[in-house]
């Protein structure tokens, strides 16, 4: 059965598409546009009327950090999912510590930036925003001294999770400098090749 994942390359449905393309599973990709993710028809599918979503055979799933944790695994080889409670708690805490505390600030920064008129720029929700960072991006940089990934040696769904949101520090040009241990952790994530492969290699 081919896992199909709903939603365009350009929004949180690249999470799921780079962690096909990581597992290495046969998959089918629906860019459903966002025009249409109100539609009856994309309803049935996910009745949030958001992006992404997963079908799977009978079953499906909407929110990305489920979708991405659900396939991990699902479909996950040699620790990719990790195997031990522990670790597999630590891959939670991380997935939602980025949806809560880094992901609103990056994203705000990010739509202000490129999706937003001149005229309709908001500044003050911009500083804020860049003012929230500091304090997690320092508690990852902590978290990852002198290790290559969250868990240890080995890159995992709980990175993948992470460095999908943390991506978008990347085209607002967020000044890693205080925070070297996650730059260097996110440039490591963002050079595999499934990355750039969900990406269509741009
Ligand atoms: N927490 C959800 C957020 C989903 C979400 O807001 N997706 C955006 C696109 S990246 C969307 O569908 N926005 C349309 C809307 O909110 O109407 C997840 O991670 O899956």
């Amino acid at each position: 059965m081919t896992v199909k994942i709903y939603g365009p390359t350009a929004s949180r449905a690249s999470r799921a598409l780079w962690i096909v393309h990581e597992l290495g599973i046969p998959f089918e990709h629906v860019p459903v546009e966002m025009k249409d993710i109100k539609s009856a028809d994309y309803l049935k599918v996910n009745p949030n009327g958001k992006v992404p979503a997963l079908v799977d055979g009978d079953f499906k799933l909407f929110e990305s950090m489920a979708i991405n944790i659900y396939l991990a695994a699902k479909y996950g080889k040699d620790g990719f999912y990790p195997s031990g409670l522990e670790d597999q708690a630590l891959v939670n805490q991380w997935s939602f510590w980025g949806m809560t505390e880094v992901e609103k600030s990056l994203l705000t920064i990010l739509i202000d930036m490129f999706m937003t008129a001149p005229d309709k720029r908001k500044p003050d929700a911009v500083a804020e925003a860049q003012k929230a960072l500091p304090k997690p991006f320092g508690v990852l940089n902590e978290a990852l001294a002198g290790r290559e990934y969250l868990l240890g040696p080995a890159f995992t769904v709980a990175d993948l999770n992470l460095a999908s949101i943390c991506s978008w520090a990347k085209p607002i040009k967020y000044d890693f400098a205080p925070f070297p241990n996650v730059a260097a952790w996110l440039d490591r994530c963002l050079s595999r090749p499934a990355y750039k492969a969900a990406r269509g290699n741009k």
